[in-house]
């Protein structure tokens, strides 16, 4: 087929790149005409013995061949080298080259599309998916959401501030003198770069903030996390959750507090259970009282988790102090509130039956997925 006579004379410059296609040169810059037709035939045969059956040797195949930098192209520019009366005969052969070896990529291609197509006719699409492993709601979470809930139902709004405050929204504005122990370096952890900012005892921060707003009323409980330096025990932990609770409006009263609360615990542990406040001190609430509930497990008979009371200590409350208005800027006269504060680990472990508050904390999925499902 390249046995054209005309195609015998010589070429006086050509010039083909040292690359690993295999084109045998025996010197880059003058070879024979003769020699590249010997060339293009050669790559004819290599072709030929090819079996291409899959995408990735299909484009290796384009590229070496039939790409920019390709065989092909890289033949066809010694055109300029061809002496003028050989460049039809060399244009013709090497035309015939560049079909042949765009036809067997035509042919291939065609092949391996082909292919995938069959291959993708045996997938069963009526095969129920893979399923997506889904994770689960934390107890902590479980139990904010129901109790956010309850008192969204009645006007509260939910609101949220920094774990890392100063001393006057975690202190000072809450009326806690000087000495409380609370602020002690040993109950307290304090940035030790700069002791002026410390992790957040109780989320009543958050309530100093919204105060100092100056947008009443203000009606808002504040679920988050709290840190406190104690010994980790299976009972207590340096870290733990709590949902402070603050309503301040004109004429709010004790009996205010009293009913939102016993509102919330028929909801959240049912019209049974009972309740009864004994009176209390917080330096920020004026009176304060205690919210103990019927023990959940023993109806009240008394049992070892009431230690035998038939009562369930579950929050803390009271009427706002005046100072605390004060230090926030709210005229104490013309308004008043109530304030509740209440963990959240301990209602947690009792309703899931939780025995050690570690747990919350471990991160163990045989732990965490026990809560599949749980609402
Ligand atoms: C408890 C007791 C309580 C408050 C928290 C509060 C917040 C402001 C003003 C007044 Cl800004 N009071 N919060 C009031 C009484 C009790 O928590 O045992 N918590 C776990």
């Amino acid at each position: 087929m390249l046995e054209n006579p005309k195609n015998k004379a010589q070429i006086t410059r050509l010039r083909l790149p040292t690359t690993n296609y295999q084109i045998q040169t025996t010197n880059n810059y003058l070879c024979g005409m003769e020699q590249v037709l010997q060339q293009i035939e050669n790559l004819r045969k290599e072709i030929e013995a090819l079996h291409i059956d899959n995408v990735k040797a299909l484009e290796e195949y384009r590229i070496r061949f039939l790409g920019t930098k390709g065989l092909v192209k890289t033949l066809m520019g010694e055109m300029k080298n061809v002496a003028v009366e050989q460049k039809k005969a060399f244009g013709q052969t090497m035309n015939e080259f560049k079909q042949f070896a765009e036809a067997k990529y035509e042919e291939w291609k065609n092949e391996t599309s082909n292919g995938q197509q069959s291959a993708a006719a045996e997938i069963d699409l009526t095969l129920p998916g893979d399923t997506i492993p889904v994770g689960s709601r934390h107890p902590i979470s479980l139990m904010r959401n129901r109790m956010v809930s309850i008192f969204q139902r009645l006007g509260f709004a939910v609101a949220e501030g920094p774990e890392i405050d100063d001393d006057f929204h975690n202190f000072t504005a809450l009326n806690l003198p000087e000495n409380h122990p609370a602020r002690d370096m040993q109950d307290t952890f304090y940035i030790s770069t700069n002791p002026a900012w410390l992790l957040r005892t109780h989320t009543s921060n958050v309530q100093i903030h919204e105060m100092q707003k100056g947008k009443l009323p203000i009606r808002i409980v504040t679920p988050g996390r709290v840190y406190r330096n104690e010994t980790i025990s299976a009972r207590s932990h340096c870290f733990f959750h709590q949902i402070e609770g603050l309503y301040i409006d004109e004429q709010v009263s004790f009996a205010d507090l009293k009913q939102t609360l016993y509102f919330f615990v028929q909801e959240m542990f049912g019209k049974d259970v009972k309740v009864r406040f004994r009176p209390s001190y917080f330096p920020f609430t004026e009176p304060s009282a205690e919210m103990d509930i019927s023990c959940l497990l023993c109806n009240g008979e008394g049992c070892s988790v009431c230690k035998k009371t038939g009562w369930l200590e579950i929050l803390g409350c009271g009427m706002v102090h005046p100072k605390v208005l004060e230090n926030c800027g709210i005229d104490s006269h013309k308004y008043s509130g109530f304030a509740f504060g209440m963990g959240i680990e301990r209602p947690a472990m009792l309703k899931y039956g939780i025995k050690d508050i570690r747990l919350f904390s471990e991160n163990d999925v045989r732990f965490l997925k026990q809560f599949t499902g749980a609402v």
